[in-house]
């Protein structure tokens, strides 16, 4: 058994002073039967805790570790930012760098508005929609998770689902009233809702690739068949990206599957795993924007320049030849690896992958929406999860949540890794 002796005293102390001991609800650990460990250093795509022991890292900062941990080109830029000042409160040509950076990858982005966070990017992007057509109703999906803003913390996914919070308490009626929740790949609710109360929705927002119920990819058509409603009805169609942007391709899941969104939010991946986000898309929706139009969004620590110098180191090393290619083999050769340990196991198990990011669920599957998601047998995650952890690889302690890989992974680091999972798998 590895020594956690350190990380449970941590603990112990965190709990006297963090509610829960942690910072954020799915990093206790609570649903996979067992304490956090508290982590002390990385590289590459490597984490150590602070008992020393070594894991081949799966969680990647949920995802903004794209290159790994501690990549030299963000680490100079960085570096290279502290001796400027950290903090300005003010313009600075880093967030215009950065900012023309995504919009010219990014295929919806016409005009960008930086902030810090996923959460504060989506959230504001609502307020926008709302105050660019005059309608108070959103639509949002069954097991997406759009951070923790009041109106989207409705049948949400990620820690939402996987401590099974019931409702929404703290969060008044009125704020979640106008949020209407559908199951995700479901057209047909779509139009239903749309046709049931013409003119009342300003938005429909989603994960294009669901990665807070586990990963979910959208059904062959249903991206466009919502561009296509949305169109229709004069609603805007907002793509959370958080987690497929600059991952899915580097534009987005918007460039993998070609439709485009009226609005789009990105988070922590932007600011190369610093605490940023920032909302794109057309310009004359942007433009409703305060100083120049009525809608009011604002950040003292929006356009940082060490984040988004960071940012654009990391975006720039993403567009080097080659990246999406290695990541999508990387992660055919996750699955692979994975679906053979199933089967080896005789269990009922399936992947579900969509390019680089991941999830076992254990169900037989096929997993489309949150109903099929829920069904999943989470215990048997939480031995597995346990088990990847004993033999040196961390995942993300829930079953709704993704697996990601980063460039810094090697083919035998993968190997390894579903090596591990059939030897689990095979006891669980
Ligand atoms: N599912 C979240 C990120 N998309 C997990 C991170 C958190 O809640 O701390």
């Amino acid at each position: 058994m590895l020594d956690h002796s350190k990380s449970q005293a941590d603990f112990a102390h965190a709990q006297t002073l963090i509610p829960g001991g942690v910072n954020s609800p799915v990093r206790a650990f609570a649903s996979v039967g067992t304490n956090p460990v508290f982590y002390d250093h990385a590289e590459g795509s490597h984490i150590w805790d602070v008992d020393g022991n070594e894991y081949v890292d799966f969680v990647s900062s949920w995802g903004p570790m794209i290159l790994g941990h501690r990549p030299a080109a963000v680490e100079e830029a960085v570096r290279a930012q502290l001796g400027r000042g950290v903090s300005y409160g003010a313009p600075c040509e880093e967030e215009i760098a950065l900012a023309e950076k995504i919009i010219e990858v990014v295929p919806a982005a016409e005009k960008v508005r930086m902030v810090s966070s996923g959460t504060e990017a989506v959230m504001s992007a609502l307020r926008l929609a709302r105050g660019f057509t005059g309608r108070d109703k959103i639509i949002k999906f069954e097991g997406c998770y759009h951070g923790h803003s009041d109106a989207l913390l409705v049948s949400a996914g990620s820690g939402v689902a996987t401590l099974g919070i019931p409702g929404t308490p703290g969060v008044t009626a009125g704020a979640a009233a106008d949020t209407v929740v559908l199951p995700y790949n479901d057209l047909e609710a779509v139009q239903q809702a749309f046709e049931a109360a013409p003119g009342a929705f300003a938005a429909v927002v989603l994960e294009p690739i669901a990665g807070n119920m586990g990963v979910v990819p959208p059904a062959e058509g249903y991206l466009q068949g919502l561009r296509d409603l949305c169109t229709q009805h004069d609603v805007l169609l907002i793509f959370d990206e958080v987690i497929t942007g600059f991952r899915a391709a580097l534009g987005g899941a918007q460039e993998l599957y070609g439709v485009l969104p009226d609005l789009c939010t990105f988070g922590k991946i932007i600011g190369g795993g610093f605490p940023v986000g920032c909302f794109a898309g057309r310009a004359d929706i942007m433009d409703t924007l305060a100083p120049v139009g009525p809608v009011y969004q604002a950040g003292t620590l929006s356009g940082n320049p060490v984040a988004m110098v960071a940012g654009l180191a990391q975006l720039t090393e993403l567009e080097k030849p080659g990246t999406y290619e290695r990541l999508e083999a990387l992660g055919a050769r996750l699955e692979a690896g994975l679906q053979e340990a199933i089967e080896a196991a005789g269990i009922e198990a399936c992947v579900n992958r969509a390019g680089s990011v991941a999830t076992l669920f254990f169900s037989a599957g096929p997993i489309r929406n949150w109903t099929d998601a829920a069904a999943c047998d989470t215990e048997s995650f939480a031995r597995y999860f346990r088990g990847m952890l004993e033999r040196g690889f961390l995942i993300a302690p829930s079953q709704y949540e993704a697996l990601f890989v980063s460039t810094a992974h090697t083919e035998e680091e993968i190997d390894a890794f579903t090596a591990a999972a059939k030897e689990v798998l095979a006891n669980l």
